[in-house]
């Protein structure tokens, strides 16, 4: 076996059948020689683990893989990042929250990953969970740029799972600017053959018509843009329409257009129910929580079932919790009943999920934003391990792999 044509393949071969493995190239001295199975256990052994400091930063310390030119990785959950941010209507940056993110997210770890709210640790369970990268998005031509994402995001989602505890891999999308999610939705329609419902945390309602950016100079490139993506992706059938499956937004506080409602009546059009920021005064997050299993509650009573897209726009915080965002407004939620919330919904079936518009240029040097995006990914990454586990348990497939049986 020449072991310079697939070097991979040639150790994972070599490990299968006991052989030692060698090193490949072309240099001289002791390390040119063969290795055995105990010896590189020993070094795996020795070298093989991570302070949360050290090491290159992928989410979560989680493997690294190009998802994108390797058709062959499987995963059951990826974390992909969409640099993109030149379909903003205001500060820019949010190219830059993929890395943000990720070096915000450096303290989660496999070792150290058991989330006591939820009562699973979502690395050390039965899905395999891979940080995919970033999808190269050029800042250059806005169209090439939805082009890319859709390509992307469809590739990525149709590929088969790693275990067989769901049919398709869940992708959860490190943004990079709310435009984001058209793609996003295109693709998931693609893949599930069905328009979506969406769950949307934000400050701003996002179904806005391009009108509402009044231009003398209109263009049909510039509607992509992130305040009317979910008005696009509804013209296109991406959202499900039906009255009785209305999508949701929650934490809204924007200033509406004109004189009046009109922003309003037009949401409502669109199959949008809202929940203000302010309503968590008045019903708690308790009772943010039952407004929204009560919307996405199956037709007769049960458990949410359709499957639903989760888009986190960061700036539902408060820019006292989240400044580094590109669109903040004062009076949001705390990061606390974010992430109260989140846990409370984990029951809904989460098929894809974006955290959108961190742009860390804008944030504290302790890194909140970022911070906050990073703990929203690690409760969406539980929810949707969790859910696997307890279908696992219903249906008798695989393997019990957590060691603790809390649920
Ligand atoms: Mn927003």
């Amino acid at each position: 076996m020449k072991l310079g044509l697939f070097p991979a393949l040639a150790v994972a071969v070599a490990e299968t059948i006991g052989l030692a493995s060698a090193c490949d190239g072309h240099g001289h001295g002791q390390h040119q020689r063969d290795w055995t199975p105990d010896e590189l256990a020993e070094l795996e052994r020795k070298w093989g683990s991570e302070w949360p400091f050290t090491g290159i930063g992928t989410f979560a310390h989680l493997e690294y893989a190009k998802c994108l030119t390797n058709p062959c990785e499987l995963y059951d959950i990826a974390i992909i990042g969409a640099p993109f941010d030149t379909a903003v209507t205001y500060r820019p940056g949010a190219r830059f929250g993929p890395r943000a993110i990720r070096q915000a997210s450096s303290r989660q770890t496999s070792v150290g990953g058991f989330n006591p709210r939820a009562g699973v640790n979502p690395y050390r369970s039965w899905a395999k969970i891979l940080d995919c990268g970033d999808i190269p998005i050029t800042p250059m031509d806005n169209a090439v740029a939805l082009a890319q994402m859709t390509t992307a995001f469809t590739e990525l989602g149709q590929r088969g799972t790693a275990s067989n505890v769901i049919q398709k891999p869940r992708l959860i999308t490190l943004g990079g600017d709310h435009s984001l999610a058209l793609p996003a939705l295109r693709a998931l329609k693609e893949i599930y053959g069905q328009p979506l419902r969406v769950l949307h945390f934000d400050a701003h309602l996002d179904t806005w018509h391009p009108e509402r950016y009044p231009s003398a100079w209109p263009s049909k490139q510039g509607q992509f843009n992130h305040g009317s993506m979910f008005w696009l992706a509804g013209n296109e059938g991406l959202i499900a329409n039906a009255s009785a499956q209305p999508s949701v937004h929650a934490g809204i506080r924007t200033r509406l257009g004109g004189t009046g409602w009109n922003d309003h009546d037009d949401d409502t059009r669109q199959n949008w129910l809202r929940l203000s920021a302010d309503d968590i005064d008045d019903i708690g997050t308790r009772g943010v929580i039952d407004f929204i299993l009560e919307s996405f509650a199956s037709q007769d009573g049960g458990d949410p079932q359709d499957p639903v897209y989760l888009s986190v726009d960061i700036d539902v915080l408060d820019p006292a919790f989240a400044p580094g965002t590109g669109t903040p407004e004062p009076g949001g939620w705390t990061t606390r009943e974010l992430i109260r919330i989140l846990r409370g919904i984990e029951s809904l079936n989460l098929v894809g999920a974006d955290v959108v518009e961190v742009a860390p240029a804008y944030q504290g040097v302790g890194e909140e934003t970022a911070l906050a995006a990073a703990q929203v990914v690690y409760e969406i990454l539980s929810s949707m391990v969790k859910k696997g586990r307890e279908e696992m348990g219903r249906t008798g497939t695989g393997e019990h792999l957590d060691g603790h049986d809390e649920l």
